[in-house]
């Protein structure tokens, strides 16, 4: 049985969508990051840096629960468990994980970025808004290269690398990127969109945002002092 705390962002969607797709046994709890659930004692054990997705994998009888934080961890550790989406060969297995590192690394904080810049920051900051775009845009470049014959990013299958850039990759409007100039990974959007997995994946704990609005008092806490 694993333990999931998590909270309907990309970041949280990428381990939701894996727990789904790996058919494994799972409970999941709300980390409600806008009311500062995050930063509770009993969370920040698990997560030292205060964010979701967190898991704690209570493992076979007898083992000893094991907890695990940040994204790209947790998938790797899943697709150990689960013998899915991290193929063994050499080549595939290192493919894997280079576009899973180039997510976590490079697109999802620079989409973040962006991101905030156009749609959460207090004042509007006309260099970093041109700066993140242009950057999102050039990402998208990156992916658009890589899927020109391909269906997938890596090693030829559905991957934990597509799994974790899924959840970034569909919110393209609010990063700035208009998708239809991205063909290839509009394409590959699509591929992954319709997968009843991802599906109920993205969909999990949307129900606990509905009663935690985005208001003054949640902007503070993820971006104001309280989150220094
Ligand atoms: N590098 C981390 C990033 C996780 C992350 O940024 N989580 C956000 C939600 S998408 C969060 O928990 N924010 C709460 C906060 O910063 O206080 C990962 O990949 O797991």
């Amino acid at each position: 049985m694993i333990d999931l705390y998590s909270w309907p962002t990309p970041n949280g969607q990428k381990i939701q969508i894996m727990l789904e797709e790996a058919g494994l046994e799972y409970r999941a709890h709300a980390v409600d990051i806008q009311a500062g659930e995050q930063f509770l004692p009993a969370f920040l054990a698990i997560s030292p840096n205060n964010k979701i997705p967190a898991i704690v994998d209570h493992g076979e009888p007898g083992e000893e629960p094991l907890p695990v934080f940040e994204s790209g961890a947790i998938l790797l550790h899943l697709a150990e468990k689960s013998g899915r989406f991290l193929p063994a060969g050499r080549t595939p297995r290192k493919e894997t994980i280079e576009w899973l590192v180039f997510q976590v690394s490079s697109l999802g904080p620079m989409l973040g970025q962006a991101t905030h810049f156009r749609r959460y920051a207090k004042a509007e900051v006309e260099y970093a808004i041109e700066r993140y775009t242009r950057e999102a845009q050039r990402l998208y470049g990156v992916l658009e290269r890589r899927l020109d014959g391909r269906d997938w990013l890596a090693a030829g299958e559905y991957t934990i690398a597509d799994i974790a850039t899924f959840p970034w990759v569909c919110r393209h409007r609010r990063q700035g990127v208009d998708i239809a100039e991205f063909p290839n990974v509009a394409r590959w959007l699509a591929r992954i969109g319709t997968r009843p997995a991802v599906l109920r994946g993205m969909d999990l704990l949307k129900d606990a945002v509905k009663g935690s609005p985005m208001d003054e008092k949640a902007h503070a806490t993820l971006f104001g002092k309280a989150a220094t």
